[in-house]
């Protein structure tokens, strides 16, 4: 897939197959952080590139760059750091995730 994934959208109801914004997340074995937030994006259909920082001091310091934080997991949407699974359920329970996902719907 290019710049956009396309997964369906259980918020449309319809089935249809919408293009949500790029997913990126910073994660770790073992952490259940990690899980709690892809089990969420996973509920909400959402498809995202994964990068594990795990023995990967490069990849670790490129999250802290991007973040500014040292925890995992550090998600991204569409470039924008969201911050940890805290902050994304907090962004889901006040229904500001969804238009940061899909912007166009
Ligand atoms: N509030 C954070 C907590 C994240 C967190 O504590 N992650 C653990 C791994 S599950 C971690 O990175 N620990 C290493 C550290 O605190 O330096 C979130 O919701 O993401």
């Amino acid at each position: 897939m290019s710049d956009n994934q396309a997964s369906a959208n259980p918020a449309n109801g319809s089935g249809d197959t919408l293009a949500h914004a790029d997913v990126v997340v910073y994660s770790s074995d073992y952490c259940p952080y990690c899980m709690m937030a892809k089990r969420l994006l996973a509920q909400l259909g959402v498809t995202f590139t994964e990068h594990k920082v795990d023995g990967k001091p490069a990849v670790r310091q490129e999250m802290m760059d991007l973040s500014g934080a040292h925890t995992v997991p550090q998600i991204f949407i569409g470039k924008q750091p969201i911050g940890g699974s805290d902050d994304l359920h907090a962004l889901h329970s006040s229904g500001k995730l969804q238009p940061l996902l899909f912007p166009a719907s």
